[in-house]
């Protein structure tokens, strides 16, 4: 197995600490270590963006941040990499808590050599994508890497719950590909299983990354939305239908054209249970087909 060139963002205010970290890396056989040193939580986020890493070293004791409430930041910027904790506080507590908060790693600064070192990184890297596998398996569909059902009524029961308590706007959008039984008639069912992977890719890069685009059922899909109002639902919707429509989709070598449905409502205070925006929604939605489908009705 050969490593390429892999990003380390060492975050270490010591400066002969940082050092002795760099030594090792340099030393390791077999990988090359590109190292960015940053000595504040507060430097990381401006670093990451435009230096993307492989794996980030994280000193507890820093200039803007002590102990645990280091690890909880950090793991708060959501940064999509391991992270391993790399301290001279031998605290078993704190190593605890760091694993709880989803830490790779806790490493000892006494015990860094450019095999102890190597082997921490390369295992965090394993696992960290490991568990990323699996977090995929059991949360999207395996075609189109939208959510799946199951993963989108949980979330949608958490923000049900979040909109009710704090009188936050949630609304919800339901879709429904017009005619794809005739779209898989006509081009194959090959054609209409990439026609549903391009609609995902089209919705994935329109919505905002806290909005949950999940497949439904078959061919249909839902977008959940937090803090959005049914005017600004409504509009999302548009935009994506409008996308969709204007553009022949390609789909196993054939250019075709597409349109949806959609059914859109937004959380009220009346309603009981995530159900009835889901009811609604489906009502909704099946007003759009009746009035001549390609368009949203709430
Ligand atoms: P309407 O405009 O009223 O929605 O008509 P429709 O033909 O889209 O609706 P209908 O619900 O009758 O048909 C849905 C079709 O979707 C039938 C089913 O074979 C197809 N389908 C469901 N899942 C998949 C899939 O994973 N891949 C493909 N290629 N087709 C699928
Ligand atoms: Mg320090
Ligand atoms: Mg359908
Ligand atoms: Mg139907
Ligand atoms: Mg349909």
């Amino acid at each position: 197995m050969s490593y390429p060139k892999q990003n380390v963002l060492l975050i270490e205010d010591q400066d002969l600490d940082a050092k002795v970290v760099i030594r090792s890396l340099k030393q390791v056989t077999g990988i090359r270590f590109d190292v960015r040193v940053v000595k504040r939580v507060s430097d990381v986020e401006s670093t990451i963006s435009d230096f993307v890493p492989n794996v980030v070293l994280a000193d507890l004791s820093l200039p803007d941040s002590q102990c645990d409430e280091t690890v909880r930041r950090i793991m708060n910027m959501q940064i999509d990499a391991p992270v391993v904790v790399l301290t001279g506080i031998d605290d078993e507590l704190i190593d605890m808590t760091s694993m709880e908060m989803g830490v790779q790693d806790y490493m000892l600064k006494e015990d860094i050599n450019p095999r102890s070192i190597k082997k921490t990184i390369l295992h965090a890297m394993e696992r960290y994508k490991l568990h990323n596998m699996l977090e995929d398996l059991a949360n999207k569909d395996s075609l189109t890497r939208a959510f799946n059902r199951r993963y989108f009524f949980n979330q949608a029961q958490i923000e049900f719950e979040r909109a009710k308590r704090y009188q936050t706007s949630l609304s919800i959008a339901l879709f429904d590909i017009d005619n794809f039984k005739m779209i898989n008639d006509e081009y194959g069912h090959l054609a209409g299983d990439d026609v549903l992977k391009s609609i995902v890719a089209d919705m994935l890069s329109i919505v905002r990354t806290v909005d949950i685009v999940a497949r439904f059922g078959g061919e249909e899909f839902v977008i959940l939305l937090p803090h959005t109002e049914l005017e600004g639902a409504l509009v999302l919707a548009n935009r994506i239908l409008t996308e969709i429509a204007g553009k022949k989709v390609l789909a196993a070598g054939q250019a075709i054209n597409v349109t949806l449905s959609c059914g859109v409502t937004k959380f009220s205070n009346e309603m009981n249970e995530f159900k009835d925006v889901l009811n609604l929604a489906d009502q909704a939605l099946y007003d759009a087909k009746s009035n001549g489908k390609n368009c949203v009705m709430s």
